[in-house]
């Protein structure tokens, strides 16, 4: 063997990133005369914190086989990458390192797209764009004003999550167990005027459009549903005895009213701090408000823990039997749902029963399972089933769940409340008081309050000379020369906005600039219409409800808009796994990172893109510790000698017939394989190959040219979308006709692949003698004389009379015989 025909991947691997360099092989075409079928293949775009991670090598690894396969089937693929490059990290590297976030941002991107080409993904790079390219945050901006235009984005004060480390606000949504997403500091509540998508409007259709996200992971849907939190239910109106004041709020089970035995408001409630201040108790509830708010939403609301209360010395009147019972604040409300108070119903929720007994308030049954006798005074917990109705005047005996109906028809009858349904997301705050990020395209005019910048004038360019510093406010806001402004309608002078936009809203249409990138419209109609919805959009579950939610939203926005013919952007979601070490993350604090250059440069890419999609289903996690470059690496050594030493055969070769037991493994292969294909399983397709691969090895010495020809070339083309570098170099010395990646995916014969050969063990008085290979359809006749004309069976049955033959077709023969 000469070294030449050693597998050698770093000579094979950058001859052909160079060759796609030039060729472009892997552009999509939009001709709509095209008339093959489109695909779009989409992989989240990533975020240029530094170089490609593993997590970058399982994610990408993985759509890039999806497109690949799509392309190999003939499809027309579209398969774009670009960058998602705004963001916080560029700015603190920039004070903690003085590098210009600009800068920072673009070497990081031209590192990652130098290591994306490595790893030989198939990108069409002739799409590519950043969303801190001014050509495309001019379309965010562009965006921004038509939901301004259409009251979809607007501003308003309220207590905001606030970041003290990373000095900005937080979406709710990037709000984790009360700490910061990014930075895991403890985020505290702070009364700011921030801008807002209004994504509340789109609650209904959220869920309701999700009959059409047909193959979703179903954990993913039920985050949103839960994110989304509809409930329906009904307002209720409590008078106030010493104020004669209203307060409304809301339950999802008036049928309880009749339980209710006090009244609470969230300590922000603008009547708790009347109450407190007529009770003249204002400073104490100031300091009792001020701890309240030191807590996230989350600890508040957590069962089992001291609720903070305030009793302020007031009652309210229930509609429904005129009692009246006292009022406190406590800090188990949130102001920021339903109403801001409740009406308390300790034997049925939970909180309400441990904020009664803790200050010893009585607990009434409302609500009974049939037969059972709850007693108030003696539950250790609230009782939160199904039962009917007692101790609830008229409606005593009313089941559930018509009695929540049937009360709501009632108290609207009564003009005592009012049916409604709430949702639990809230608007989506977009304003980011940082300088790295699209700046929100608005004008402050005194005459003219927020004047949206006419598209003429768009973008607003972010200035590159500015001042970075953790203190006080943005970057941009001490900008004088960008703050200082003429109003776009009366020309006086007039302030800049100086927020810029959550990244998020950056991400939200990426998918749909990409279908025409240089367009000097947001999109071409004609080429979204063309390539949406994206067929198979890859990513992590980390998206499962930011990205994927606000990306819906803004499609639905478009739709509405007249923009996009359809209103769900996405059908198909796939989450691949993470790519952890020993259980744990991988880290650079914890320095058991692994990066996917290390494996390249030992192995190559082919053996670094097989060894992560190997490793287990692509939806599981991946433990870094249990996987072997060195295995995979040995198996594509083996592929490689066997078509090399195979290629003059091959070349010789006319085309296969006949059903030789290599033909029949080779079939089975395609089918076995591309039925894991069409399901995502890449793990079990790589092990179909392997077993073609043994087989090859098993049966090619023997078998005919023809045949073995076709098992290896149906191998190479098989494993192109895994092992792009090395089954290009091996299809071109095969003589294949122009690139394998461009070749059609192997046709399984159906005859060939069912005529699956099965092992029939013969026994011999209950003792395996022989075991042979037969079709699956064999008839039972057929089997025993198989059996019986056994050389191995005959021996056992020398001497001996046969008495029964037990056939259990087509895997058993049982053969009886006595001396
Ligand atoms: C009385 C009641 C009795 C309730 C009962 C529940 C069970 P979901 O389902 O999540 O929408 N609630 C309403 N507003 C609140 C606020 N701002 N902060 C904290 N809790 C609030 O929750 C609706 C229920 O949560 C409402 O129904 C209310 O308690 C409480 F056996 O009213 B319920």
């Amino acid at each position: 063997m000469t070294d030449h025909d050693r597998y050698d991947p770093s000579t094979i691997e950058p001859k052909w990133v160079e060759e796609w360099e030039r060729t472009e092989p892997f552009r999509a075409t939009d001709d709509p005369g095209d008339s093959r079928p489109r695909f779009y293949a989409l992989d989240m775009f990533p975020y240029p914190s530094g170089d490609l991670h593993m997590g970058h090598l399982e994610a990408f690894g993985g759509g890039d086989v999806i497109a690949r396969y799509r392309q190999l089937r003939g499809d027309n693929v579209l398969h774009p990458i670009g960058w998602d490059a705004f963001g916080l990290p560029a700015e603190n590297a920039a004070i903690k390192r003085g590098i210009h976030p600009k800068e920072w941002t673009y070497a990081n991107i031209e590192q990652q797209a130098a290591s994306f080409k490595r790893l030989g993904m198939s990108f069409d790079w002739s799409r590519r764009f950043n969303t801190c390219d001014p050509e495309y945050y001019k379309w965010t901006q562009w965006l921004f004003v038509k939901f301004f235009e259409r009251g979809l984005a607007y501003r308003k004060g309220a207590p905001a999550n606030w970041c003290p480390t990373d000095q900005t606000v937080l979406a709710n949504e990037q709000v984790v167990g009360g700490l910061c997403e990014r930075c895991s500091t403890p985020v505290v509540k702070r009364d700011l005027v921030q801008w807002f998508y209004k994504i509340t409007d789109y609650a209904q259709r959220l869920l309701d459009n999700m009959a059409e996200m047909k193959n979703w992971p179903e954990r993913v849907l039920t985050m949103q549903r839960n994110w989304i939190g509809r409930s329906r239910g009904a307002d209720v109106r409590f008078t106030i005895d010493e104020t004669g004041d209203q307060v409304t709020v809301f339950t999802t089970r008036p049928d309880t009213l009749w339980g209710v035995t006090f009244f609470v408001m969230a300590p922000e409630h603008p009547v708790a701090r009347v109450l407190a201040d007529r009770a003249g108790r204002s400073g104490e509830f100031d300091a009792f408000v001020a701890e309240a708010r030191a807590a996230s939403e989350i600890d508040r609301q957590a069962l089992g823990r001291a609720k903070r209360g305030f009793a302020l010395g007031a009652h309210a009147i229930n509609p429904v039997n005129g009692e009246k019972i006292p009022i406190y604040a406590a800090d188990y409300v949130l102001m920021e749902y339903g109403t801001g108070a409740i009406m308390a119903v300790p034997a049925h929720d939970q909180r309400d029963f441990e904020f009664a007994r803790q200050e010893s308030l009585p607990v009434r049954v409302v609500i009974e399972p049939p037969g059972s006798g709850l007693d108030g005074d003696a539950m250790t917990e609230a009782f939160a089933g199904d039962g009917v109705m007692v101790n609830s005047g008229t409606f005593d005996g009313t089941p559930a769940p018509e009695s929540i109906d049937r009360v709501i028809d009632w108290l609207e009858a009564q003009g005592l409340g009012t049916g409604v349904v709430r949702f639990r997301i809230r608007d989506w705050l977009i304003s980011r008081q940082r300088y790295w990020g699209a700046p929100i395209p608005i004008v402050h005019c005194d005459e003219h309050g927020e004047v949206a910048v006419p598209e003429a004038d768009l973008p607003v360019l972010l200035p590159d000379d500015v001042e970075f510093s953790l203190k006080g406010e943005s970057p941009l806001a001490r900008h004088d020369g960008f703050v200082n402004t003429t109003c776009p309608v009366c020309g006086k002078p007039a302030k800049r906005e100086t927020d810029t936009m959550d990244t998020f809203v950056d991400s939200s249409w990426y998918f749909l600039r990409y279908c025409s990138p240089r367009s000097d419209e947001v999109f071409d109609a004609g080429a979204v219409a063309r390539w949406m919805p994206v067929d198979q959009y890859t990513g992590g579950i980390e998206h499962a409800i930011l990205h994927l939610l606000y990306a819906r939203f803004f499609v639905k926005v478009l739709h509405d808009m007249g923009l996009v013919p359809f209103v769900e952007p996405f059908p198909n979601l796939l989450n691949q796994g993470q790519v952890i070490m020993e259980g744990a993350a991988m880290s650079k604090s914890r320095g058991n990172l692994v990066a996917p250059k290390e494996i390249v440069e030992a192995y190559g890419a082919d053996t670094a893109r097989i060894t992560m999609l190997f490793a287990g289903p692509f939806e599981d996690d991946v433990d870094w510790a249990d996987v072997s470059p060195q295995g995979t690496y040995r198996w594509l050594s083996r592929v490689w000698r066997i078509a090399t030493d195979n290629a003059a055969r091959i070349a010789a070769a006319g085309a296969a017939s006949g059903e030789a037991e290599l033909r029949r493994r080779t079939h089975r292969a395609i089918a076995a394989t591309t039925h894991d294909m069409e399901r995502f399983k890449f793990n079990t397709a790589i092990s179909k190959l392997m077993v073609l691969t043994n087989d090859l090895m098993e049966l090619g010495g023997d078998a005919a040219d023809a045949d073995v020809a076709e098992a290896v070339r149906a191998l190479v083309q098989m494993l192109a979308p895994f092992a792009p570098f090395m089954t290009e170099e091996l299809w071109q010395r095969l003589g294949g006709e122009g690139s394998v990646h461009r070749s059609r995916w192997p046709d399984a014969s159906d005859a060939l692949a069912a005529r699956d050969a099965l092992t029939m063990v013969v026994q011999v008085n209950g003792k395996v003698r022989d075991k042979i290979e037969v079709a699956p359809d064999i008839a039972e006749d057929a089997m025993g004389a198989l059996a019986r004309a056994s050389e191995k069976v005959a021996a056992f049955l020398e001497g001996k009379t046969v008495v029964k033959t037990i056939v259990v077709p087509p895997k058993l023969v049982n053969i009886v015989a006595r001396d």
